[in-house]
């Protein structure tokens, strides 16, 4: 939480070292925002729209995150959140390597597909040696790799109406009443990003369990909890209103911010 106030303060800095751009380039992307639909509304009311329109204004959808050396990773990746999951479904997965593991992608795109672990590794892969940070204030620097989000993106073809990718987990609980199940969402931009990749491997090897197995995304320009891992299937939505608490994540349905710029 530190480190988005910090985050926000400095780019309220930047925004008035750009003070006149920001104004000239102002109106189209304040435009773009404001077509959106009510869950998009829903964050521009909040205080971390601010955040989310000041890196989309100032730093553009495109900047990468730092990318580092091999001899930058000095400390194993720290599992955290879930780190292990114990029902029949992901027991008997793990057990046969996740050889009859399928990702299904669907919602609104054209073409819903599922995805063998075989089918992704053979790919066209993008490895990333990148640094995590999490909202609990701990950083590692780790490997990545896997498939670019953007490449199953193309082979489902999203429908003009989507506007959000949603990640399904397989880490499920029971609170009180409610089953709870983990899940998060990116928008489009994001998604598309190319350092956006589902990773299937980390420092040279398969992704342990503890760190998302089979499958968890990396989403480098923002913090680990919206690094969804261990997904079951991603669905392309419209809005996430209707999804569990509705925020967009189980973590935002905490009360986290939608978008944890870094
Ligand atoms: N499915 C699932 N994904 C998750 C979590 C979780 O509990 N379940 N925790 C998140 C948080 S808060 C962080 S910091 C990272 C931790 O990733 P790591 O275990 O590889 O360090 O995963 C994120 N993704
Ligand atoms: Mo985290």
């Amino acid at each position: 939480m530190i480190k988005q106030k910090l985050s926000r303060r400095r780019l309220l800095g930047l925004a008035s070292v750009a003070g006149s751009s920001l104004a000239l380039a102002g109106c189209s992307n304040f435009d773009f925002l404001g077509d959106q639909d009510d869950s998009v509304r829903e964050i521009l009311a909040s205080a971390n729209d601010l955040t989310y329109r000041m890196q989309r204004l100032l730093l553009g959808n495109t900047w990468l995150a730092p990318e580092y050396t091999e001899a930058d990773i000095r400390q194993e990746q720290r599992p955290n959140g879930t780190t292990a999951i114990d029902t029949d479904e992901y027991n008997r997965l793990a057990g046969e390597g996740f050889s009859a593991y399928r990702l299904s992608v669907g919602g609104l795109v054209e073409r819903p597909t599922s995805f063998s672990l075989a089918g992704l590794r053979d790919m066209p892969s993008r490895t990333q040696i990148t640094r995590h940070d999490c909202v609990e204030g701990w950083s590692t620097i780790a490997k990545w790799s896997g498939v670019p989000l953007s490449s199953v993106l193309d082979q489902v073809k999203p429908r003009p109406e989507a506007r959000y990718v949603v990640f399904h987990c397989f880490d499920n609980w029971q609170s009180g009443d409610t089953e709870v199940q983990f899940y998060g969402s990116i928008d489009l931009i994001d998604a598309r990003h190319p350092q956006t990749i589902l990773a299937y491997a980390m420092n040279g090897a398969p992704l342990p369990v503890a760190n998302g197995a089979p499958l968890r995304v990396r989403v480098e320009r923002q913090l680990g909890y919206k690094m969804s891992k261990f997904i079951k299937s991603i669905e392309l939505v419209s809005s996430f209103a209707d999804i569990q608490g509705g925020r967009g994540g189980y973590w935002e349905d905490q009360g986290y911010d939608w978008y944890a710029g870094i």
